[in-house]
């Protein structure tokens, strides 16, 4: 069986977004309106720009799905672009002024051509709609085994919330994230997240943000020690990375464990027989400053993700750089844009390591469906309770 992976394909102004899930085991339910939801959510978020008021993205599946469900084969989705026009010179024009911050200059030098066009076409986050559409695919992978994702922006600009996600308060979170047009589970914080996209927009300028992700109630030992490309954090510090723009991952506490001693870094270890049925197998801990990984492994803990996006590169403003028919100095070409896509990105990292964490439970438990991935499953979570003394 192969493992489970994806790919995306598509151009910002092509016809099109295609994304091709393989590996999936066969019987978990395609949730349509779930995926649908997410990529209208992808879709929000105060600052995006006028492609959003094109286009309404929803999946066509093409592939691997009957009657509602996955049949083990490949699974395609297409998210169709209304705002199609790469074949038409007069609205995609070249672009010949390179933005400081995105592909254009690195992506002309390597496809040898003056114009950036193709380069911004290929590298654009228009990328992530599909990318969206697949990894919610994975992420209905997760909900079959009650695995659940939170996520949302935690800082637009300088302004951060210190909302405290835990297991209890995450319905309510979910909820106050979801009546925040910054998806920001905090009123206070969103409105001055508001104020600072408003700021940018009145500049000409971008704003950039962090966004946070908590995968709950999975269970300790998936992804492995035992090869660096195996290991979990790894693989969601690659998927989070390889998002556009986004320029920092974190787990847990991430980088701010470079200013504490390990005995205020290091999460300690006490055993509650009653949290014995939980997904902490009763090792319960009083703090998660591992993000929920240890050794490359999930410990039982609510697996926590950080990633870092820099303001969008287009800028209404410009920036200096140079005419590469000319070679001379020339601020860059402004194309159609958002003020600020963080809350969107959010969406995207959300399912992205959603899709990492499923990988590595296919990876551990295996199995050609759906029925025997479980029993897996349910028989490894009842070897490793025995390891427990009975209470
Ligand atoms: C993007 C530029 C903008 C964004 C786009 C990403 O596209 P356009 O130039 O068509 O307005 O809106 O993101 C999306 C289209 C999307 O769906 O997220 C870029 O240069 O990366």
């Amino acid at each position: 069986m192969p493992q489970l992976d994806y790919q995306t394909a598509g151009e910002s102004h092509g016809p099109a977004g295609i994304a091709t899930v393989t590996g999936m085991p066969a019987g978990v339910l395609v949730d349509e309106d779930f995926i649908n939801a997410e990529l209208r959510r992808r879709q929000g978020g105060y600052g995006r720009g006028g492609r959003q008021r094109i286009e309404t993205d929803r999946i066509e599946i093409l592939s691997g799905v009957r009657l509602g469900k996955t049949i083990g084969a490949p699974v395609t989705m297409l998210v169709r672009n209304k705002d199609s026009r790469l074949d038409d010179l007069q609205r995609t024009p070249p672009v010949t002024r390179p933005r400081p911050g995105h592909a254009d200059l690195a992506g002309s030098i390597k496809w040898l051509t003056t114009d950036c066009r193709e380069t911004l076409e290929r590298a654009s986050a228009r990328e992530t709609a599909a990318r969206t559409a697949a990894c919610a695919l994975g992420n209905c992978l997760l909900r079959e085994l009650g695995i659940e994702s939170f996520g949302f922006t935690r800082q637009i600009g300088e302004v951060a919330t210190g909302a405290i996600v835990s297991p209890e308060n995450r319905a309510e979170l979910r909820s106050l994230r979801d009546q925040s047009d910054t998806y920001c589970p905090d009123p206070g914080a969103t409105e001055r997240q508001r104020d600072v996209i408003r700021r940018a927009k009145i500049e000409k300028d971008t704003a950039g943000g962090i966004l946070e992700c908590h995968i709950f109630d999975c269970p300790p030992g998936v992804g492995s020690s035992m090869d660096w490309r195996t290991k979990l954090d790894a693989r969601i510090a690659y998927a989070v990375m390889s998002i556009q723009a986004f320029k920092a991952v974190e787990i847990g506490l991430g980088v701010a464990c470079a200013d504490r001693p390990g005995s205020q870094v290091h999460d300690p270890i006490a055993f509650d027989p009653s949290q014995r049925n939980t997904p902490s197998l009763g090792f319960v801990r009083p703090s998660n400053n591992a993000g929920g990984t240890e050794g490359g492994m999930t410990n039982g803990m609510p697996i926590v993700v950080r990633g870092t996006m820099k303001p969008i590169s287009t800028l209404l403003r410009g920036l200096p750089s140079v005419n590469l028919e000319s070679l001379q100095p020339e601020d860059s070409q402004y194309e159609r844009s958002d003020v600020c896509a963080v809350s969107a990105a959010g969406v995207v990292m959300e399912h992205v390591v959603a899709f990492e964490v499923a990988r590595a439970i296919l990876d551990k438990f295996g199995g050609d469906s759906l029925t025997e991935l479980r029993s897996n499953y349910e028989r490894y979570l009842e070897a490793a309770r025995k390891l427990a003394p009975k209470s």
